[in-house]
């Protein structure tokens, strides 16, 4: 049975998410320049600090006192052994820290990514770079906007104009790599450019503010994304596989675009590396 949630109700957990997210935020900039303690995770470029986890713990905390029937997923939590149980009931998806690496090396293109999902749709999302001051928000029908401002994108269909953005991720397997370069190699070619910030929630509020016209990566997971594609979408861009099919946010990648015609561009000139699901 799907779960029915009211209107008030959904405005009162967009609150609770930006409130948050502030609170979070400034859990963040508190640390940034201050000497950290880096973890690795599944490799030495895959990395966690105890800012990240002291969000995430903070942000969880929050939500289950608030909110007691609501599901929490949370990028540090599966590290550390949880499984992900994705079902319908409404669920914060939260990476405390999206650009850890940049967090590290002290690089301001880093966020707090808050995403709700309610039958397994993406409703809410929230980007909080604290450090540069860029409030991200979207809910589903509702808009998208960066400190007060409403967001577009640039509605660009012809990839000869366009600006991507991709990313190396953070695996080196060399086979997959391999697949990764091929496809910048083959985008570049085709565009404008590439460029790389090391936050695929930012990437994604770079492109519905219009900077930029497209984002593709694999390798990410739901925390990564969740947040972003709600922003994007709902300043007029779309969010999907990267093989053309519909998004699907355990599938660990994302393809999203200031059109559908330059999506769809992109979809047939790239190659799937195979990160399998989450
Ligand atoms: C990062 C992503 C980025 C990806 C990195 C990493 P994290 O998230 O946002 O797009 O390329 O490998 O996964 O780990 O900083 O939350």
């Amino acid at each position: 049975m799907p779960v029915e949630v009211s209107d008030q109700e959904l405005c009162e957990w967009y609150e609770t998410g930006i409130q948050l997210a502030k609170e979070c935020g400034h859990m963040i900039k508190d640390c940034f320049y201050k000497d950290k303690k880096v973890t690795q995770k599944s490799s030495f470029a895959d990395l966690v600090t105890e800012t990240d986890q002291a969000v995430e713990k903070y942000f969880t905390k929050e939500i289950h006192k608030k909110y007691p029937g609501h599901k929490v997923i949370g990028e540090e939590t599966v590290a550390d052994g949880y499984k992900i149980n994705f079902t319908d009931d409404p669920t914060w998806i939260i990476d405390p820290i999206d650009g850890t690496s940049n967090f590290i090396h002290r690089l301001p293109y880093t966020c707090v990514s808050i995403g709700l999902t309610i039958n397994k749709e993406e409703i809410i999302g929230i980007v909080y770079n604290p450090i540069t001051n860029d409030f991200f928000q979207a809910r589903k029908g509702h808009g998208a906007f960066c400190n007060g401002e409403k967001l577009s994108v640039t509605g660009l269909e012809d990839i000869e104009k366009a600006m991507f953005i991709m990313e190396f991720g953070s695996n080196r397997d060399p086979d997959k790599m391999a697949v990764k370069f091929k496809n910048l190699f083959t985008l570049n070619k085709a565009s404008h450019g590439i460029r790389a910030y090391g936050s695929a929630a930012l990437n994604l509020c770079a492109v519905a503010q219009g900077r930029g016209d497209g984002y593709v990566e694999h390798g990410i997971h739901c925390w990564d994304i969740v947040a972003g594609a709600v922003i994007v979408r709902e300043a007029g861009g779309v969010v999907l596989d990267p093989s053309g099919q519909k998004f699907d946010l355990m599938s660990r990648c994302c393809l999203a675009a200031a059109s559908l015609p330059l999506a769809m561009k992109v979809s047939s000139l790239i190659e799937d590396p195979g990160f399998g699901r989450d």
